[in-house]
């Protein structure tokens, strides 16, 4: 408006509502939507809202829930509260209980972070944004009448539902430690969306995700081969994750060639997590958002969060990550007038760092228990399945 370029060839959109930060899932739970208020300080702290659109984004309205999510789950999710849960029954049926608790305000919370999911998706169509980030969604286990691993509506599945309105095909790629298994089933059975999750696995929720596990297999069925899954164990490494996520990421989006890709970047992945057992550095991390983006030129590009129990590193990761979408790079010190500086602060925290050693603390650190040889067997067990859908 005022004749100043930006400072990159893309068009970033922010989309976040407060309200959804204020929200509580119960004191010992690891889920924080406080991480929420963390990551927006640091971003504003840096000043990356002179390089993007932001936006307060609305609540989703029921009618586009039930887009995906059964009506009868959304009356129960709707009509719960913490009061009058003992005479409402059908916890056990939705799937209510220690992952998912019935909280106060979670009807509103549900809307809001799914609301931004729409919010970003409408951006992208209509094309004023090439790039739009929800760091409060991203929440993949949602089923469409069930809750899940502390999601209840599944925002993602959602956004490439929309995305589907005028792309013939999205790629969803996920690097949250945890399986993508709600978006992974959601579009079991379409060749219009391929599904590709890095996670551990192994005695670790939600038990799915094998190597192997590609899709129902028939002839009949067009999503046979579309769901990749990219199974790993405690420890992983900076150079480790960078080289198996280009090399497979990258190959997929030159297979399935697809119009849009959403990006769920769940930072319990990161070294230090509260839940994960990688070793993962902030900017390993964010590597596989340089990464795809750099595959996005004419195509869409939707990020979401996910996951994320140190709230810290959480922010650190998402901020460094809006960052890289637009194109700057942040100072290692953290501003000193950003608003609760202290929890980056002190040894423990990160020594007021953006980019401390996630990996290296000796409390911290998980044995490594990957092999070159099991690297090796899973990128090409990816490049045989993709073999079968070239057309
Ligand atoms: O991907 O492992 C499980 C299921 C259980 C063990 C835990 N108990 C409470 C329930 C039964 C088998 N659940 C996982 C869910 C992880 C969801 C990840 C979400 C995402 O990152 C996307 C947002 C799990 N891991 C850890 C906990 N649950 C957990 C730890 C501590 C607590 C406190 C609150 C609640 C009960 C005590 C809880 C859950
Ligand atoms: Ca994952
Ligand atoms: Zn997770």
């Amino acid at each position: 408006e005022n004749g100043i370029e930006r400072p990159t060839g893309y068009n970033v959109s922010f989309h976040y509502n407060p309200k959804v930060e204020g929200h509580h899932f119960g004191r010992s739970h690891p889920m924080k939507p406080w991480r929420l208020t963390l990551t927006k300080q640091l971003v504003l702290g840096y000043g990356l809202q002179y390089a993007m659109d932001t936006y307060v984004s609305r609540p989703a309205s029921r009618q586009e829930l039930e887009i995906f999510h059964g009506k009868s789950y959304l009356n129960f999710l709707s009509s719960i509260t913490p009061e009058n849960m003992e005479q409402m029954g059908d916890l056990g049926r939705f799937n209510f209980g220690d992952d998912c608790p019935v909280f106060d305000g979670m009807w509103d919370y549900c809307r809001l972070y799914a609301g931004a999911s729409f919010d970003a998706a409408a951006k992208l169509i209509s094309k004023q944004s090439d790039i739009a980030i929800n760091w409060s969604g991203g929440l993949h286990h949602a089923k469409k009448n069930e809750a899940s691993g502390f999601c209840y509506i599944n925002d993602i599945v959602l956004a490439i539902q929309a995305m589907l309105t005028v792309e013939s095909r999205v790629l969803y790629v996920d690097i949250d430690v945890h399986h993508g298994d709600g978006v992974e089933q959601a579009f079991w059975s379409t060749d219009r969306v391929m599904t590709l999750s890095y996670h551990k696995f192994g005695d670790f929720f939600p038990g799915t995700g094998a190597m192997d596990e590609t899709g129902p297999e028939s002839i009949e069925n067009p999503g046979w081969k579309m769901a990749l899954n990219v199974p790993l164990h405690d420890g992983i490494d900076d150079e480790q994750y960078r080289d198996l996520f280009s090399e497979i990421t990258g190959a997929a989006i030159e297979t399935f060639n697809p119009g849009a890709i959403v990006l769920q970047c769940g930072a319990d992945s990161l070294g230090g997590d509260r839940l994960g057992k990688f070793n993962l550095n902030i900017r390993a991390h964010g590597y596989c958002i340089e990464f795809v983006k750099s595959k996005c030129h004419n195509r869409r590009l939707m990020l979401v969060g996910g996951g994320g129990y140190t709230p810290r590193n959480v922010a650190r990761a998402w901020c460094h990550e809006t960052s890289v979408c637009v194109g700057a790079s942040l100072k290692n010190h953290i501003p000193g007038h950003v608003p609760y500086r202290q929890a980056f602060t002190g040894e423990e925290n990160g020594d007021g760092l953006m980019y401390p050693d996630l990996a290296n603390h000796p409390s911290k650190r998980h044995p490594n228990l990957h092999s070159k040889e099991y690297l090796q067997m899973m990128k090409q067990n990816i490049h045989t399945q993709l073999r079968f859908i070239q057309n």
